[in-house]
């Protein structure tokens, strides 16, 4: 089974990569950090005997991802299941102070790349008659919390579209699943505050998120239930997490 997973560089896209690794699947693997992805690939295919493919583009670049999906070898070309999970807040301030540039680079990532590798693999799953199309929304597509507002809108949006493509893709046996996390600690808040490490390290302090391979776990739970079943939705938040706002912290 050749699984797809955007943005492989970093955090629950990585993590996800080894799980399905782990359990014999061949993978194609993006993100825009080749470095990172020839590292991956090398390291999958020496500890678990399986081919990974890297794909290294801009999602936010409709040319880039045209080419990057046309230039698929043919050992490559039947994707069973995409996990969209690239996608960035960057960040965190009222609307009337926000920054264009951080808007920009949200909605383009969040939400017009995700439309773009959907447009293009959804519908070599179509010819396929089969297909598994897993999106990584978040909390913050449930709920608006104060100074999140585009980043909220744009995982607002990555849950319309799982609902949608559900309904357009059902006449063609491709299962569609949302997964929604609150917070996991990866490189998600050093990106949303500008490469600002030690503010990035006071969103997880004196609690435990949620890692990663938990997201992975559930993704991977997800694609091996029996053909029939399908989970729409899932919503995965820390313990001490009760809503995109109340955390409970050690003091
Ligand atoms: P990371 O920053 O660790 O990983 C983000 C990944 O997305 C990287 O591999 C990055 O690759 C890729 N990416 C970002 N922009 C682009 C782009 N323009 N083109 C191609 N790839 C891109 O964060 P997470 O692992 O936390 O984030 C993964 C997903 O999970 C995101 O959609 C995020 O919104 C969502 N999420 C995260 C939560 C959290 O608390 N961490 C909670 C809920 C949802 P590269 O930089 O190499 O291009
Ligand atoms: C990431 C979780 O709460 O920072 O999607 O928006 S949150």
């Amino acid at each position: 089974m050749i699984v797809l997973i955007t943005g492989a560089t970093s955090g629950i896209g990585k993590s996800t990569a080894e799980i399905f690794a782990k359990n014999g699947h061949h993978l194609i693997l993006t993100g825009r950090r080749e470095e990172r992805l020839m590292e991956l690939k090398e390291k999958l295919e020496k500890a678990y005997k399986i081919k990974v493919h890297t794909l290294c583009f801009d999602i936010r670049n409709n040319d880039e991802v045209t080419k990057a999906i046309e230039s698929l070898p043919n050992d490559f070309n039947r994707i069973e299941i995409l996990v969209n999970n690239a996608g960035l807040a960057a960040g965190l301030s009222t609307i009337q102070n926000g920054e264009l540039n951080h808007w920009e680079r949200m909605i383009d990532t969040n939400i017009k790349g995700l439309l773009y590798i959907t447009k293009l693999v959804s519908n070599s799953m179509i010819k396929n008659n089969k297909g598994h199309i897993i999106n990584i929304g978040s909390i913050a597509g449930k709920e608006v919390y104060g100074n999140g507002n585009v980043y909220c809108a744009t995982k607002h949006a990555v849950d319309a579209l799982n609902k949608a493509m559900r309904i357009d893709l059902l006449p063609h046996n491709i299962k569609v699943t949302a997964i929604n996390p609150g917070m996991v600690e990866t490189e998600f808040s050093v990106v949303r505050f500008d490469g600002d490490a030690e503010r990035a390290k006071k969103v997880y302090e004196g609690m435990q998120p949620l890692l990663p391979d938990d997201i992975a776990e559930t993704i991977f739970w997800v694609a091996n239930r029996p053909q029939h079943v399908n989970i729409n939705d899932i919503i995965i938040m820390p313990t001490v997490q009760a809503s995109a706002t109340q955390v409970i912290r050690n003091s």
